[in-house]
């Protein structure tokens, strides 16, 4: 089965221009933004412009420039926050696919957390 991706995700209309971002960078390939709802002090969407549903998608169907945008965005993300490795005291990067990886937003994003302990990785739900 294909991906299917729909233009009318609130990241696609981001893209578009039709609602506004609080944007942290932007480049050829990918856009960085404020999460409306941080969970951390550092908390920032970086998604590719592609229209890419999720990062499994994004890794067998991008080009090579589009991984490689993507990849160094999130590289441009992190020394802009303060939470690489050779500035601060690290971060967590998270990406939500389909229903089991309870995504909302259908357009990949990671999410790049920071400024605290994020604690484990997983607190289960059930
Ligand atoms: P996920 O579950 O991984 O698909 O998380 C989607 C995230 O997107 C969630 O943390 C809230 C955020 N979000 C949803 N709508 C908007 C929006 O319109 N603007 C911004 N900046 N973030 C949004």
């Amino acid at each position: 089965m294909a991906y299917n991706y729909d233009n009318q995700n609130i990241f696609a209309k981001i893209l578009r221009g039709e609602i506004p971002n609080n944007t942290v960078y932007e480049s050829e390939h990918a856009l960085a933004f404020r999460d409306i709802q941080p969970q951390a002090p550092t908390h920032v969407l970086v998604i590719p412009k592609g229209p890419y549903v999720s990062f499994d998608h994004f890794a067998a169907d991008a080009t090579d420039a589009e991984i490689i945008g993507y990849i160094r965005a999130i590289s441009e993300v992190c020394k802009a926050e303060g939470v690489t490795l050779t500035q601060g005291e690290g971060f967590r990067m998270i990406s939500n696919a389909g229903a089991h990886g309870v995504q909302e937003v259908p357009h990949l994003h990671v999410h790049i957390l920071g400024g605290r302990n994020m604690g484990r990785m997983i607190a289960r739900a059930d």
